[in-house]
């Protein structure tokens, strides 16, 4: 056990975090099978060369996607709902909703794997869209994750059925507008008792951004494979740090709360 998880825990258990924002990553969700975007070789980015793409992060670019929507369908396919069971970092995340702790969860994965795990809606803002629903790019018709679902899974581009353009899912590309619900950050932030950031290489702006937005008197708590942001290029003096797996973090950091008792399952 690290003195960063002691030390959130100690913050826990004294009451003085009843505000947790919590920032999360796709690392987690690696957990439960999915692949995150820039771990060396599992990553996305690292498993894109059959695709030829000018660069790893076209595959999200809407320029790109309008021209060849294809890699981007392919990804879509790894990622999309319905294979995936929330771990235990998104049930420890529905525990400190349960437990009124939860100011609001901001992600930046599209698995819905946060909806999955019981995290309500007004508690949760998914950053960089989800599956859930999906819109015709030139008519912006609007269709559900089920109605393309079949297409996806049979390596078709889903077209519009009123104009026959492609339909693409609600998932925030590069070059396009967060969802409205993300500025709701502008009066989280400064008043969260307690941050916690888990399983993200903070490198997609403006979402790591947010990781700076408390006050410098408030706890940061960074939980990830290896340090990452300002954590690492601009450390704050009451930052805290824990290098590992978020699994065996968030079952070190349960017990030390004491809430071994109250299952993790989802
Ligand atoms: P990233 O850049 O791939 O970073 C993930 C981070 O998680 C890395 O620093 C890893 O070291 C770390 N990590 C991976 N597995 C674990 C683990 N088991 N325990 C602890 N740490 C771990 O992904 P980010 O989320 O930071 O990048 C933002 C992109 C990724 C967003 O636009 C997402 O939409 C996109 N994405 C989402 C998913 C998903 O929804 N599950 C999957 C892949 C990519």
């Amino acid at each position: 056990m690290t003195r960063a998880l002691i030390k959130v825990a100690d913050i826990i258990k004294q009451g003085l975090a009843k505000k947790i924002v919590v920032l999360a990553g796709a690392g987690i969700s690696t957990p439960s099978g999915l692949p995150d975007f820039r771990s060396p070789n599992s990553g996305l980015y690292d498993n894109l060369e059959q695709y030829s793409l000018p660069y790893a992060e076209a595959v999200f670019d809407i320029e790109y996607f309008v021209r060849n929507p294809v890699p981007f369908f392919q990804v879509a396919k790894k990622l999309y709902p319905g294979n995936y069971a929330p771990n235990s970092a998104h049930s420890f995340i529905k525990l400190l909703q349960d437990k009124n702790m939860l100011l609001r969860m901001y992600t930046q994965n599209i698995d819905g794997l946060e909806r999955l795990a019981g995290i309500k809606e007004d508690k949760l803002i998914e950053a960089h869209g989800s599956f859930s629903t999906a819109a015709c790019i030139a008519c912006d018709k609007k269709y559900t994750a089920d109605d393309i679902k079949a297409d996806i899974f049979s390596d078709r581009i889903p077209k519009c059925t009123k104009c026959q353009n492609i339909i693409k899912p609600k998932i925030v590309f590069f070059g396009e507008m967060l969802p409205k619900r993300f500025m709701m950050h502008l009066q989280d932030l400064p008043m969260a008792d307690l941050l916690i950031v888990m399983g993200t290489s903070l490198e997609v702006y403006p979402f790591s951004s947010l990781a700076d937005a408390v006050s410098a008197r408030i706890p940061r708590i960074l939980i990830n494979k290896k340090i990452a942001g300002t954590f690492k290029y601009s450390p704050r003096p009451n930052d805290l740090v824990h290098e590992g797996d978020i699994v065996e973090a968030i079952e070190q950091l349960t017990e030390l709360c004491g809430w071994k008792e109250t299952s993790l399952d989802c």
